[in-house]
């Protein structure tokens, strides 16, 4: 069924995100897919500063700032609140960066997840702490330099794999997990919606490119975002309730092109390249086992 995009802008145009930050799309996407009937939180990140400093803000929903390790809690404790007032059509919205959920938040989004509250989690994945100054994250991908991985002599990059944290969530049993990214709004939207179907734990991580901790040209975000699915390095997956559903790449390209359109990865030999390659190739067979076990699970509820 042909999908439009819900006309409701709950972002307005002025922020102080940097020229091109994937970050405010995937936020703006992710409102228009949630109404405004939501309250957001926000960990320090990126996010804490984009909307401005009051009385100017860019959110038209109400958005609760919380310390960095805590979104997971305060998510819960919204939930409660929102309950007992009776706004159980209020959906409450954790929307925190990858440092923020992958390393310092983890213990208090798995938390969240395992208690069962109805809330959403957004992971904005930017693949480091972009706010500080692009230091590494555990979702900093294998080969990129950041500030805390920087090459020089040594060759120093990132030399652990990213830390997918949507795998973690569904190895925990989160009824839904998906991924997405700004090059594809309605597939992003419609995930949303699809989620808000569900009375239950959340979590989506939304790929977020960043040109300043890239390093690339402000103006190919959505180019670059595209690239990453096309490429099969951030495959698009709807993990809900045991049936997985992965969408492939329509387009597929090299992941030479992809990582050669980022200064992150200019350092990057044929070795390295290609052991990026085998990573991609295991992951997705990782996640189209993950759909042949749900096909089989689907069959035998029949
Ligand atoms: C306990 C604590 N440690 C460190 C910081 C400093 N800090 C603020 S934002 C940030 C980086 C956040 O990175 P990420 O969660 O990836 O979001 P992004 O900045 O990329 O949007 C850090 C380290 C803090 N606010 N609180």
């Amino acid at each position: 069924m042909p999908f439009s995009i819900p006309e409701i802008e709950l972002m307005e145009p002025g922020h102080t995100a940097c020229h091109g930050c994937g970050a405010t799309l995937a936020m703006r996407y992710v409102l228009k897919g949630m109404g405004d009937h939501t309250v957001v939180s926000v960990p320090a990140a990126c996010w804490a500063v984009i909307p401005g400093a009051m009385p100017n803000r860019t959110l038209d929903v109400p958005m609760v700032y919380t310390p960095f390790a805590a979104t997971g809690a305060v998510i819960s404790g919204l939930r409660g609140a929102l309950d007992i007032q009776g706004n159980k059509d209020w959906n409450v919205v954790g929307f925190a960066g990858d440092g923020g959920t992958a390393d310092i938040g983890l213990q208090s989004l798995s938390g969240a997840m395992e208690r069962g509250h109805n809330v959403f989690y957004i992971m904005y994945d930017n693949e480091a702490y972009m706010n500080t100054g692009v230091q590494r994250s555990g979702s900093t991908p294998y080969g990129a330099e950041t500030t805390t991985t920087p090459v020089g002599k040594e060759r120093n990059f990132k030399k652990q794999q990213k830390k997918v944290v949507a795998d973690l969530m569904m190895a925990q049993g989160v009824p839904y997990v998906a991924t997405a990214t700004i090059a594809y709004p309605e597939d992003l939207i419609r995930k949303i919606e699809n989620a808000k179907k569900i009375n239950g734990p959340k979590f989506i991580q939304i790929l977020s490119p960043c040109p300043t901790g890239w390093y690339y040209p402000p103006e190919k975000s959505v180019e670059i975002s595209r690239l990453a699915v096309q490429s099969g390095i951030f495959p698009l997956f709807e993990y809900s309730n045991g049936i997985m559903k992965v969408t492939k790449p329509s387009k597929p390209v090299s992941i030479r092109e992809y990582l050669s359109m980022q200064k992150r990865f200019a350092h990057l030999n044929n070795n390295d390249i290609e052991s990026i390659q085998k990573g991609v190739d295991e992951r997705m067979d990782f996640l189209l086992s993950k759909e042949r076990e749900g096909k089989t699970l689907n069959k035998s509820s029949q």
